[in-house]
């Protein structure tokens, strides 16, 4: 798929890195890893109806599983990147993602959409996870633009903030470029 968007994609190496991710181990799914841990475990209300909703509230956030959490490294002498994940949620409830964000760099979920114009790359508000459903932030669809990111990161601590209050503290592993070049070979 061509895409409107050479900065990230210098290479047309998209297609590369999903031929490389191939290679990589897929984790079990249902097995929470140390990329997601969840957060939001404030305790502080006395409130048994507030422990209730957080309760319920947390086992929403303990419900979902990060998979292939993963930013390509920069070109050289860039600071803009993209990002990708699979989000599963294995919950009984939809739950809708609003925002992932970094203190090490600036974080936008977009959407890329077909357009009279060409491929044209839109921000992305929210979007929904219905339940035993998942997400797929990929080359060519939706995906994380990243901009000021350090070119020396190993990878990239991430939260991820949903509709019900709660978050998801996670790391996204940054993807050498060697890495993601070769595997076009
Ligand atoms: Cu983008």
């Amino acid at each position: 798929m061509n895409i409107n968007h050479r900065t990230v994609y210098p290479f047309g190496a998209a297609k590369a890195l999903a031929i490389f991710l191939i290679a990589v181990t897929l984790q079990a799914c249902g097995t929470n890893t140390d990329s997601a841990k969840s957060a939001g475990n404030d305790s502080s209300a006395s409130k048994a109806h507030d422990d209730h909703q957080m309760e319920t509230r947390d086992n929403a956030i303990a419900a979902l599983h990060l998979v292939e959490a993963r930013v390509n490294e920069p070109a050289p002498g860039q600071r803009m990147s993209a990002g990708y994940f699979t989000l599963m949620n294995h919950g009984t409830e939809a739950i809708t993602l609003t925002k992932i964000a970094s203190d090490a760099a600036d974080v936008q979920m977009h959407t890329t959409t077909l357009e009279a114009s060409g491929t044209t790359m839109r921000p992305l508000d929210k979007i929904t996870i219905a339940p035993n459903g998942q997400i797929v932030f990929q080359p060519g669809g939706n995906h994380l633009m990243i901009r000021n990111l350090s070119a020396e990161a190993k990878s990239l601590a991430m939260t991820m903030t949903f509709d019900n209050g709660g978050s998801l503290n996670t790391s996204f592993t940054v993807i050498p470029m060697d890495a993601w070049m070769n595997a076009t070979r």
